[in-house]
């Protein structure tokens, strides 16, 4: 392709009003050139030889020639658009166009291009040099305006400056397309820009901590986020970094000790089986990672280019930089090594019922030193379950299944306790000094959509929470927008786009929805994975984002694709259940991390629970479960984001290798379509985007009035303001309540108001150096 195309002109030639009338002025002229989708449903660009009504003779880029329907070209845009900033500058805004922009840039190492309000990232798979100081003096200084994260951070700031809002950067996008290396970008921007208290250093060490205990190696990504983040970093009246607050959502706790072939565990683990230093290897009595269980399954124990000792000793020093004490750093270790060894004790059987009993092994004897507990009170915990039966203590032992699940339920507490635990502490440090000023800028970096050939309860909650996150991109950019010009009374022709509200109805609907279903199950006494599946059968499959399937599982329709979940495990883990005995034996432990553990387990629980024996039951039955728990993060989430002005970024993945230079057109133009990048830069494009009230305008602006007007009314000073900067018509729309503004029209009025309150300003100052 790159043959028929000139070199990219410089970037800045690109700024020159290319605007909305190209459309129909290019349209109308002959055609040169044109879309042509092979056999194998890519596209290529094909010279136009001849043309009639029905048929068109084509060259391809190899030189083939060939005859083709008329009606299946699709037009492309003249090579002078080549590799535009902002798809908005698109004559021709059709698929083949915006796909073959976005490579001709990706090509060139220019992963960032605007697609009107949004930013669309390519993941490069590579280093590319597009980051680091010279590149955020050259933002901040606005040398460049090639679109970039660093852009878009920097408009966040000047907006929650200027309107005094507080700002989110919302990053979106599938598994491993760079939402987390995206935000870390943004990150790092705004720590150099908002600098100099030294807390933004301790927020960027958040993030190898958070990386090391939250993230792991997935089929999809070497580093996959198994939970969501939301980062909010608060900004004094000066501008400068204050404090910082994050949020986690839902992490992947079955991972810790269950792991599909391929992928791995949590990074931490690795790293401290690799990095631990010979004094900490011995008091945490450590082996190497292929030594646990927990870790063997997926016989998977490295990443390509990932030196785990060498990450070990980043994650201390983050530590130390956040304050955590040495003290508590061994303890969080010794945590880590007791999930380890727990996986690796293992139950004998004592009866012909076949009740089990852990074997009082290293395993066992190592995790009873390590969370301060006696071996025997393990075991028991372990093996066994203190039933209350009538006005009786009973001791019901536990069969082998029983006993694992037991096991594994503890391992996984532990680690969950753990990282939140770990959040806390870094909140309390980042929390230093704090300054409330109401302004803030979060940072949302959630794992993305997945979709694997099995998928579970974890693929289901992200899911939901990816759709949960669709709809608030919807919700600004296409529904808001459009009501905000109707409601206004302003010309406005509807663009439609993919509503998600359908699939987000089929989880929240109550009582018939997926959650509610699941919920309900999860507490009837004979629910199992297989009534749930009919349940769901019953009752969703009116519904056209729900299809049942064979055995147990179900598809839904996501606004990003089909995904097939299997249900089984689905009641178990949305229960959650860790007995009561497990929690009892954390809190007699001497150590202190496990005696917090087992409270805040206990404090979650809604009932509070009054003494030891109150609660002998069982597993405590008011807990909240973990689908409706998520529910109520994500509606709280979401509404805090809504008290925010949004800034969005869509990342892409260009390819499903991991691999740098690799662009399927398939697989981008799928996330474009499923994102709805098309209809943004389409509403965009004849759209209003900035837009301020008639008091407003006339107050901001009415002072530049070289005439005196008949009427003070605001309507009509703003009107003189417009006509006295001879603002095109076609550039604006009076509402009943505001005026609307293409792209770029306020920057006029506004380089002329700084000019002149510049000017009056000096005036001033001179006026006083006169007087003193
Ligand atoms: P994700 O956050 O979107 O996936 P990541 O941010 O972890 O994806 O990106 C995946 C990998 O892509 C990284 O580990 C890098 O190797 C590479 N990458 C991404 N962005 C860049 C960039 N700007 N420059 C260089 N390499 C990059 V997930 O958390 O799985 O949803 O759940
Ligand atoms: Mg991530």
């Amino acid at each position: 392709l790159d043959s028929v195309t000139p070199p990219l002109p410089s970037i800045s030639s690109f700024r020159t009003e290319r605007r909305w009338g190209d459309t129909t002025s290019y349209a109308g002229k002959k055609k040169l050139q044109s879309w042509y989708q092979l056999p194998n449903g890519n596209w290529e660009l094909g010279k136009i030889l001849s043309t009639s009504v029905t048929e068109t003779v084509i060259s391809l880029p190899n030189e083939k020639v060939i005859k083709v329907k008329t009606e299946d070209l699709v037009p492309a845009n003249p090579d002078i658009l080549n590799g535009v900033d902002d798809l908005m500058q698109l004559s021709y805004l059709n698929e083949p166009s915006v796909l073959y922009n976005l490579q001709y840039r990706y090509n060139r190492d220019m992963i960032y291009t605007k697609a009107g309000p949004v930013l669309v990232a390519i993941n490069p798979f590579k280093k590319v040099c597009l980051y680091g100081n010279e590149y955020i003096e050259a933002y901040k200084h606005k040398a460049v305006d090639s679109p970039h994260v660093y852009a878009i951070t920097d408009t966040a700031i000047r907006e929650m400056v200027r309107d005094e809002v507080n700002q989110s950067i919302i990053i979106s996008g599938e598994s491993g397309a760079g939402k987390t290396e995206t935000a870390k970008i943004a990150m790092q921007y705004l720590a150099a820009l908002g600098g100099g208290s030294g807390i933004e250093h301790e927020i960027l060490k958040t993030n190898p901590i958070l990386e090391a205990f939250g993230n792991a190696k997935t089929l999809r990504n070497d580093n996959s986020s198994r939970f969501g983040k939301l980062i909010e970093i608060h900004f004094s009246e000066t501008g400068k970094i204050s404090g910082a607050n994050i949020q986690t959502f839902l992490l992947e706790k079955s991972r810790v000790v269950q792991c599909t072939e391929g992928e791995r565990s949590y990074h931490i683990f690795y790293q401290l089986c690799a990095g631990a230093p010979p004094a900490l290897r011995e008091m945490l009595n450590l082996k190497s990672a292929d030594e646990y269980k927990y870790l063997q399954q997926s016989n998977c124990y490295s990443i390509t280019g990932v030196d785990d000792a060498e990450e070990f000793r980043v994650v201390k020093e983050a530590l130390d930089v956040v304050h955590i004490n040495k003290e508590d750093q061994e303890s969080v270790f010794a945590m880590l090594a007791a999930v380890l060894w727990l996986g690796n004790i293992s139950f004998s059987v004592i009866d012909n019922e076949n009740h089990v009993e852990a074997v009082a092994d290293e395993g066992l004897f190592t995790v009873a030193k390590l969370v301060g507990c006696c071996p025997e009170e393990l075991m028991l915990a372990l093996s066994t379950r203190k039933m209350r039966v009538g006005n009786d203590n009973i001791v019901q032992k536990l069969t082998l299944s029983q006993a694992v699940d037991t096991r594994d339920a503890l391992a996984k507490s532990i680690y969950a306790c753990l990282f939140e635990w770990l959040v806390e502490q870094i909140n309390k440090s980042l929390a230093v000094g704090k300054r409330r000023t109401g302004r803030s800028i979060s940072i949302l970096d959630i794992y993305g959509f997945e979709s694997f050939d099995r998928n579970s309860f974890e693929q289901f909650c992200i899911n939901y929470a990816n759709e949960r996150l669709q709809q608030h991109f919807n919700r600004h950019l296409f529904k808001l927008e459009q009501e905000e010009y109707i409601q206004d009374g302003i010309d406005w022709t509807r663009v439609e786009f993919e509503d998600n509200q359908d699939c987000l109805g089929l989880f929240e609907k109550r009582p018939l929805g997926l959650l509610s279903l699941l919920d309900e199950e999860s507490t009837f006494p004979n629910g199992s994975d297989l009534t749930f599946a009919n349940k769901l059968k019953q009752h969703l499959s009116s519904n056209s984002s729900f299809r049942g399937e064979r055995d147990k599982a179900f598809t839904i329709s996501h606004y990003a694709g089909e995904v097939t979940y299997d249900t089984t495990g689905f009641l178990e883990k949305n229960r959650d259940l860790l007995h009561l005995d497990s929690i009892q034996l954390l809190s007699s432990c001497s150590c202190h991390l496990p005696q917090i553990f087992a409270s805040s387990m206990l404090n979650r629980s809604e009932k509070p629970v009054v003494g030891p024996l109150h609660k002998l039951g069982g597993a405590d039955s008011q807990k909240l479960s973990v689908a409706t728990k998520f529910k109520g993060q994500l509606f709280l989430l979401m509404k805090r984001l809504e008290n925010t002005t949004p800034h969005f970024i869509r990342c892409i993945k260009p390819n499903n290798s991991q691999s740098p230079g690799i662009y399927e057109q398939g697989l981008v133009l799928q996330q474009l379509r499923c994102c709805g990048v098309l209809e943004v830069v389409r509403i965009s494009r004849s759209g209003f985007p900035t837009r301020m009230s008639h008091q407003k305008f006339a107050r901001r602006y009415g002072f530049l009035l070289l005439e005196n007007v008949a009427s003070q009314e605001p309507l009509s000073v703003s009107v003189a303001i417009l006509h006295q900067f001879n603002i095109l018509p076609e550039m604006y729309q009076v509402g009943y309540t505001k005026l609307f503004f293409r792209t770029g029209q306020i920057g006029v009025l506004e380089d002329t108001r700084n000019r002149t309150l510049h000017g009056i300003l000096r005036v001033q100052s001179c006026f006083r150096g006169h007087q003193a």
